[in-house]
């Protein structure tokens, strides 16, 4: 669906042009906020601030990131998954973050930024992804808890961006959050499945609620006082919800499935408070979500050093397809002669 968005006037084949912000006539900005302010879509073509475009690539890219350094911990699993059904499962949700990486680079790249350039800055650390892929897999009960309660948070903070103001990524978020759907359910199916199973299978599944329960909470972000971003994208129509009213939902939702799953919530000051209509939950450790996304969590070194190899691996792939391409337009051009 991006071939069509990234197809902008003067460009080359393959070339990424974006309209420069000095292309911008006088009332260009008022016309970016009235558009905004009626809810209609901006477009790659479109004139944009450079600070809505900026923003727009941070948050994008970081998100492709995730998906594709999701990939990473399921990963883990996939030879030691428990039949033959549950491994075909699980190799196609994480297929299926590849792909959503994909939508997300070609996304961002309608801005104008290179999907080498985004990777470049992943690979040297100065590109952030999302916290929660710093924590280890250590039994296969973490693949229902990353798919009940990771892709469950990821749904509850992505609907919202269906609805974002850029084009590209509104429409991207469509098709990624009918696939995290899916997701959610395979998750809770395997955390079901374990929980109705032997007092071992139970205790597993508890065990791994008890270790992603709080790395989840804390993946919607830092407290609304102290989300830098939040003004300037909630004004840009960009974010729809806050992350503190979207970790209030998550947890709201999750309450009564853990419920039904017969496990606890290991926060001892869950409690419904029927005056606000939400649960109200203890406190956050916010020095330890710091510590994650400034690259000191459990893993972070790892997944890095991973996807890093994983890149000069296929340094070869790439070249493949590149001289393949290039074999192909000259034949073409041959015949065409
Ligand atoms: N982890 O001002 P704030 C998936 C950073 S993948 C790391 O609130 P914003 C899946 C933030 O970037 C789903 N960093 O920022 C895949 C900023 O730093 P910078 C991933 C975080 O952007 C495979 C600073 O903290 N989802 O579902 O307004 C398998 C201040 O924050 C985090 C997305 O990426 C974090 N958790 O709001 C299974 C969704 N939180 O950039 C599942 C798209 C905050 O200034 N992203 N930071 O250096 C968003 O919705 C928003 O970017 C956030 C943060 C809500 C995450």
């Amino acid at each position: 669906m991006y071939t069509q968005s990234m197809d902008l006037p003067q460009g080359q084949p393959g070339e990424l042009r974006a309209v420069p912000a000095d292309a911008a006539s006088a009332d260009a900005e008022a016309r970016f906020d009235e558009r905004v302010a009626a809810d209609r879509k901006v477009e790659p073509q479109d004139w944009m601030p450079d600070a809505y475009r900026r923003t727009l690539v941070r948050q994008i890219s970081q998100h492709a990131h995730s998906e594709v350094v999701g990939m990473l911990p399921e990963g883990n699993w996939v030879t030691r998954a428990p039949s033959l059904e549950r491994k075909a499962i699980l190799l196609a949700k994480i297929q299926d973050e590849g792909g959503h990486g994909l939508y997300l680079y070609a996304a961002a790249e309608t801005l104008g930024t290179s999907r080498d350039q985004m990777i470049a800055a992943l690979h040297s650390g100065k590109a952030k992804y999302s916290s929660i892929f710093n924590y280890p897999t250590l039994t296969w009960a973490d693949m229902g808890a990353i798919g009940w309660l990771v892709d469950g948070a990821a749904i509850m903070n992505q609907i919202p961006l269906c609805r974002c103001s850029y084009g590209p990524y509104a429409r991207a978020m469509i098709r990624i959050c009918k696939e995290e759907s899916f997701h959610q359910r395979q998750g809770f199916d395997i955390m079901l499945a374990l929980c109705r199973g032997t007092p071992e299978q139970k205790a597993m599944a508890q065990d791994a609620l008890d270790r992603w329960w709080w790395p989840v909470v804390m993946m919607f972000g830092p407290s609304d006082a102290d989300s830098i971003h939040s003004a300037h994208t909630m004004k840009w129509g960009i974010k729809r919800i806050s992350n503190d009213e979207l970790r209030q939902k998550f947890i709201d939702a999750t309450v009564p499935q853990a419920e039904l799953l017969g496990l606890t919530i290991p926060d001892p000051d869950l409690k419904w408070n029927a005056e606000r209509g939400h649960y109200d939950h203890g406190p956050i450790d916010w020095d330890e979500f710091w510590r994650t996304v400034n690259g000191n969590g459990p893993c972070n070194r790892e997944r890095l050093a991973a996807r890093v190899r994983a890149h000069e691996k296929g340094e070869w792939v790439r070249e493949a397809a590149l001289a393949h391409a290039a074999k192909a337009r000259a034949r073409a051009a041959k015949a065409a002669a």
